[in-house]
């Protein structure tokens, strides 16, 4: 990582919809004849990729990020979580000023504060107190900007949200005191804000929420199980000797899902895993997890994100809900998982864990098998070796080498036993190393889906087509008797 930036340094990231002027804004406080940021007049958004440029102003370092068009609907929203995954990209030492570049001139109606809600929505409430409404096309205006804001009610809400304000840009003016005049304004924000930065750390956290409230909602509505898993995750905030042994992979976020029979153990591997407890375990006899659930951990840059997910064979989900989750488990690991451990209890490796086996394959494709590793379960209770143990088993060995040895086994009785999850990363490192750092993504299970899907078609075709042909040979049949 790069050396931290001084105190005097300031990082400014533009924010807004396709067209707002975010670009020739960047540019404008660049300034001189850089023009850094390509903007042009599309309805398409020119920006594709966050691009970050710097430039000094009265001796003080700036870092200004445009980033990609906002979408102008909520409905949009996984597109700008894309988007946004790009922006802290850009942002490593975090963001000391948003602004929400607005175009003047066009009728601005609740709608059009979409985008302003998705800013708001996805960085969460903390987000406005390092905001200034930006203002663009101030050489359109015909009054004074604050009788401009007087007759418009959703704008001023804007105005009125944002901790420094607004200002206002005229783009195609190159007088540079608008931009001292908005440094000014960026500082006295800054100030307010005792020069804490906005970091990717608040975004996690806001994510982490969202997805607590999503699967509360979820969870209330499909019964109390659910409801009591919701309130045994905590707020993302741990720090695991894993997390450093993951940048060692080579990639600095690694998503894992965990997948198993009912009562597998996968929750406890989840909370092994991430060294601390945020899915639910219970013991008692039924299922326990009914949705999937995220939690990640972060050590400095590095990322780890588990997805617990329901268990196969699951007594009281229906196989399409228990389809459904599986499927929202790999979305949520988007752009998908590095590794999908497949975890089995080694005292009671039973025909349902064979079909889980099969059910993988079958509904991840045969691909998957690469980007799959076993996890045993209970190894507390070994008498023996594992190694041992598994060359007793018969049957076990045989997944063991169809897996072409890729297993690890834990105790998560020994939660606490921190050497355990290094040697499961470890193993994953080699793993990921050997597939090239690919992952099986979120477009392959959609993939092999679509192709089920056509299967079945084809079946309902064959199947159709035969009786059509039996009924038509009824028909036939007295026809034939009657020429005879
Ligand atoms: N002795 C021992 N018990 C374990 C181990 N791992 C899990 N368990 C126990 O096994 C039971 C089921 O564990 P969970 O983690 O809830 O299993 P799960 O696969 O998430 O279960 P579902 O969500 O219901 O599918 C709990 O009672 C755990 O305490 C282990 O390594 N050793
Ligand atoms: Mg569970």
């Amino acid at each position: 990582m790069d050396e931290p930036p001084l105190m005097s340094d300031v990082t400014i990231m533009l924010l807004g919809i396709t067209g707002a002027g975010k670009s020739a804004s960047g540019n404008t406080i660049i300034g001189g004849d850089r023009n850094p940021f390509k903007e042009d007049f599309s309805p398409v958004s020119v920006t594709r990729v966050c691009q970050s440029e710097q430039t000094e102003v009265d001796g003080q370092s700036i870092t200004v990020i445009d980033t990609v068009g906002l979408p102008e609907t909520t409905d949009k929203i996984t597109d700008a979580q894309t988007k946004i995954d790009q922006i802290l990209g850009c942002a490593q030492h975090g963001i000391d000023v948003c602004l929400l570049v607005i175009k003047l001139g066009d009728k601005f109606t609740e709608e059009k504060c979409a985008a302003v809600k998705i800013v708001q929505k996805n960085f969460g409430p903390k987000i406005l107190r390092h905001s200034i409404a930006l203002f663009t096309h101030g050489d359109q205006l015909c009054v004074k900007i604050e009788s401009y804001l007087s007759h418009c009610e959703a704008l001023r809400s804007i105005v009125d949200q944002c901790s420094g304000g607004f200002h206002v840009f005229n783009n195609k003016d190159e007088d540079q005191s608008q931009v001292f005049k908005l440094l000014q304004k960026i500082n006295k924000l800054r100030d307010k804000n005792g020069y804490e930065r906005y970091t990717e750390q608040d975004y996690n956290e806001t994510q982490d929420k969202i997805l607590l409230k999503k699967t509360a909602v979820k969870g209330a509505a499909v019964g109390a199980v659910g409801g009591a898993a919701v309130g045994a995750i905590t707020a993302n905030t741990g720090q695991v000797p894993l997390a450093a042994a993951v940048g060692a992979a080579g990639v600095s976020d690694l998503r894992i899902i965990l997948l198993g029979k009912t009562r597998s153990g996968k929750s406890s591997t989840g909370n092994t895993i991430l060294g601390r407890t945020v899915f639910r375990v219970s013991n008692n006899a039924g299922p326990t997890t009914r949705q999937c659930l995220h939690e990640r951990t972060t050590n400095g840059a590095n990322v780890i994100s588990v997805i617990d997910t329901p268990g196969l064979f699951h007594t009281s989900l229906t196989e399409k809900h228990l389809k459904a989750e599986i499927e929202k488990s790999v979305v949520m690991s988007a752009p998908g998982p590095h590794v999908l451990l497949l975890v089995i209890r080694l005292y009671s490796f039973t025909e349902e864990d064979k079909n889980t086996v099969k059910w993988i394959q079958e509904n991840f494709g045969e691909d998957v098998k690469r980007f799959t590793m076993l996890l045993f379960t209970g190894a507390d209770q070994l008498n023996k070796p594992l190694i041992e143990f598994l060359q007793e088993n018969q049957e076990l060995q045989n997944l063991v080498d169809e897996y072409k040895g890729r297993y690890h086994a834990f105790n998560n009785i020994e939660n606490n036993d921190q050497a355990q999850v290094v040697g499961l990363v470890e193993k994953i490192n080699n793993t990921v190393e050997i597939n090239n750092k690919e992952y099986y993504t979120v477009e392959m299970f959609k993939k092999i889906k679509r192709k089920k899907f056509m299967m079945m078609l084809k079946i309902i075709a064959v199947l159709t087509l035969a009786f059509v042909s039996y009924r038509m040979g009824r028909l036939w049949q007295p026809v034939t008797c009657v020429c005879k």
